[in-house]
């Protein structure tokens, strides 16, 4: 029998939606869904690879409980029933000791993330932490700071754009399906693409204008267009006077940052910036300068994030064709949302998270999604509480957080560490408990809201049976809430039974989802009324440059440009990224992506590396002040001399996951843990390191 699901892609976060080709209970073929405007049929790499991870036998395949010690890789196999004991009795008994904040959760935000939610409220828990902070947490404080809403409700009208300027932000390689597909289309139409980046990467080949910026001196480097653009008044004045709040204290603020000024601090000539400035302006307001994402990456993370939203203000690219949009959602057309469960009446958490997010002594970062990096500093300093025990939901603290031997540490001193996953990750393998998670082609899991100019709702729907013993998240967080006492607020018994409930009062049900796998609210886009309604949720209603929010809480609006440091003499700046091939840390042992990227290697300027004496594809070791480890030389023309690079998601330490175990070198393994201290962002870029060639043994 052939059949064709309608469902959603999970290879990255991204999700895609996807058309999975099924014959006879096995998956074919992944393609993009056709009815989706912006997919054409189309899936990146990863999400074509689908097949590999699905048939791919080194995944988790049935719950595991340790049996050795903490990351000694010794597993006994055990069935649902003991597992969910185990684990259950273990959360009873630290929350009987410790109270419901002994207990965190950390979750890359995806579609259960209301679950997650609900049973940490539940159980008396502020501690449930997203990935968004370590992503982008910067970006999310700067979009409030200027606009009243996080970066999650605004988006990028790319397909009709004339001229889009981007930070570090590989759009071509760091991907979604969609966001590539509406790039190319805008090229196509004639679209001028402005890419600025120390490394020569794929989006710098497809640029008009490529600059090879010092790092970490992008902000001086908007100082300086802003100043051009002010002095030459190439700005949307009509927009300006009505929706900017601060444009004079802007104005008197970046009198010294000339272009002159800026080309000294960032190498990027001043002439080219002037030129830049003019450039952008005549195509305004269809114009991006994109304020994602490459976030998360220095210590002044939130300033230069908000120069960047503040470009695009001035050139009134703010809610039109081509620009940037808030995302309307059920409540713009009198539809109705799916429900979560969240929304239920759920005991009040009286106390304060473990990261302080919210409270005044962290007060700017998003409480809703807390400050990931700080988790290993509160369990090891035990301040503001003890944590003891920790849920790793599809996300991996012990990569994705920088300073592995610092996390680690923190790690040792949990009394439960349980693991939902559906690899063999580095946080499963140092787990006491692995859930195994069935994967995204084998699940049918909660709805998606999705927002935009028109609301929608999209449907992951189960395309085959589960290959191995294996469950849905949304499922063993409610098997474990049943038996902890709280399963009251898990009033389902099946995914089809959750999504029925998310559903109630939307008008749509399951059905409406089989004909092209998403239902929509309305016909055509929607745009606000620049004139008069633009509905800021500011203090002043207008996008504040001189923010309230940074001011009441303390902070500067417009504090003075800090030169960035020269690395020491023989030390580099590490800046990290990803490629095309691999999602973070999740797809480094797929069969087919494995075959094509095996592992990672140090980019470093030719120059640089003929004074150290390294060669292409010697083995050279990295060192910082958190740890050292060996990784191949790429010795290129293409990269700063400031800087060397290289791909986030490799160097695994779990046996079991046989291709990815120590092929290359962990980014987190060398990066210091330290942070953006008012927007909240992982300062990942603000490490140096040092190289030296790995002398091979000789057999004289
Ligand atoms: N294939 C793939 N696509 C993905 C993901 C994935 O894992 N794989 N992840 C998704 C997620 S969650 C995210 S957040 C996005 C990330 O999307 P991007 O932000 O586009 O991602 P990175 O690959 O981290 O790109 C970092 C780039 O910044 C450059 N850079 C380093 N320092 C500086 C600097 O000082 N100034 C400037 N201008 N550039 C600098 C690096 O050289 C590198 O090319 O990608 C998303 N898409
Ligand atoms: N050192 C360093 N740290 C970083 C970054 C960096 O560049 N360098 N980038 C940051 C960014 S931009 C982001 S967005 C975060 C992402 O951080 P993470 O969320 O930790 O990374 P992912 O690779 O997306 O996924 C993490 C885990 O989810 C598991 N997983 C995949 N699919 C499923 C599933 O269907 N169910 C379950 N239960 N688990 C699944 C994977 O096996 C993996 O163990 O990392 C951040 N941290
Ligand atoms: S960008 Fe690629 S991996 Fe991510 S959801 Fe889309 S197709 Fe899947
Ligand atoms: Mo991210």
């Amino acid at each position: 029998m052939e059949e064709n699901v309608y469902s959603l892609c999970f290879m990255c976060s991204v999700r895609c939606p996807i058309t999975v080709k099924v014959k006879d209970g096995h998956v074919d073929f992944i393609e993009g869904n056709r009815h989706v405007a912006g997919m054409d049929g189309s899936l990146c790499p990863r999400g074509s690879a689908g097949t590999s991870m699905l048939y791919d036998d080194q995944r988790l395949q049935t719950p595991l409980i340790r049996v050795g010690d903490r990351g000694s890789g010794n597993w006994r196999k055990a069935s649902w029933e003991e597992a969910l004991n185990y684990v259950s009795s273990k959360l009873r008994e630290t929350i009987d000791t410790h109270g419901g904040r002994s207990i965190a959760l950390t979750e890359r935000t995806q579609l259960s993330t209301h679950v997650s939610k609900t049973f940490l409220k539940a159980i008396g828990s502020p501690n449930h932490f997203t990935h968004d902070a370590l992503c982008k947490g910067s970006i999310n404080t700067a979009c409030r700071s200027l606009f009243g809403c996080a970066d999650g409700q605004i988006g990028l009208n790319l397909g009709n754009t004339k001229h889009i300027v981007l930070y570090g932000r590989n759009i071509f390689e760091s991907l979604a399906v969609k966001d590539v597909n509406n790039m190319m289309k805008a090229l196509e139409n004639g679209a001028e693409m402005t890419y600025i980046d120390p490394r020569v990467n794929v989006t710098a080949t497809k640029a008009h204008r490529y600059w090879m910026i010092r790092p970490g001196t992008d902000l001086a480097l908007n100082y300086a267009l802003i100043h051009t653009i002010l002095k030459e008044n190439l700005y949307d004045a009509e927009f300006a006077a009505k929706w900017i709040h601060g444009l004079d204290e802007l104005r008197e603020f970046v009198q010294p940052y000339t272009p002159a000024w800026a080309q000294k601090e960032t190498g990027i000539d001043a002439d080219r910036i002037k030129e830049l400035s003019r450039k952008v302006s005549r195509d305004k307001p269809s114009v991006i300068f994109h304020y994602g994402y490459r976030g998360a990456s220095h210590t002044n993370e939130i300033h230069m994030r908000r120069s960047i939203l503040m470009l695009n203000a001035l050139m009134g690219s703010i809610e039109v064709k081509g620009g940037l949009f808030f995302k309307k959602g059920p409540n713009d057309v009198d539809g109705k949302p799916a429900r979560k469960l969240t929304e239920q009446d759920l005991p009040k958490v009286e106390d304060i998270r473990c990261d302080k997010a919210g409270t005044p002594d962290f007060p700017l970062p998003d409480a809703n999604h807390g400050v990931a990096q700080i988790l290993p500093h509160a369990i090891l300093n035990k301040d503001p509480y003890p944590v003891k025990g920790l849920i790793a939901y599809r996300m991996d603290p012990l990569m994705s957080i920088a300073d592995t031997n610092l996390t680690r540490k923190a790690l040792d001193k949990l009394d439960l560490l349980v693991t939902i996953d559906i690899n063999y990750s580095d946080i499963a393998w140092y787990s006491d408990v692995i859930l195994p998670e069935s994967t995204y082609l084998e699940r049918t899991d909660c709805v998606q809201q999705a927002n935009g100019l028109k609301p929608q709702i999209f449907f992951r729907k189960k395309a085959v049976e589960p290959r191995y013993d294996t469950m849905e998240g949304s499922m063993i967080l409610k098997k474990i809430a049943d038996q902890i006492g709280i399963g009251n607020y898990f009033p389902y018994n099946s995914m089809d039974e959750l999504v029925d409930w998310q559903l109630e009062g939307t008008g749509f049900t399951r059905e409406d989802f089989e004909k092209k796998g998403f239902v929509a609210y309305c016909k055509d886009q929607i745009f606000r009324d620049r004139d008069n309604g633009l509905n800021l949720k500011t203090p002043s209603g207008k996008i504040e440059f001189k923010s309230s929010l940074l001011e009441d809480a303390g902070f500067e609006s417009f504090p003075e440009y800090e030169p960035i440091p020269l690395p020491e003499e023989g030390k580099f700046r590490l800046v990290v990224g990803r490629s095309a091939i691999h999602t973070h840390v999740s797809t480094q042992n797929v069969p087919y992506l494995n075959e094509i990227t095996s592992e990672n290697v140090l980019w470093i300027n030719t120059k640089k590396a003929q004074a150290l004496g390294i060669e292409n594809n010697d083995t050279v070791e990295v060192s910082s002040s958190c740890g050292s480890g060996t990784i191949k030389a790429y010795v290129t023309d293409f990269i700063h001399p400031e800087a060397v690079f290289m791909l986030h998601g490799f160097g695994h330490t779990a046996s079991r996951a046989e291709r990815s175990c120590q092929k290359g070198l962990s980014d987190a393994l060398l990066q210091k843990n330290i942070y953006d201290k008012t927007g909240g962002s992982p300062a990942y870029h603000d490490t140096f390191v040092s190289i030296k060639p790995v002398m091979e043994a000789s057999n004289e």
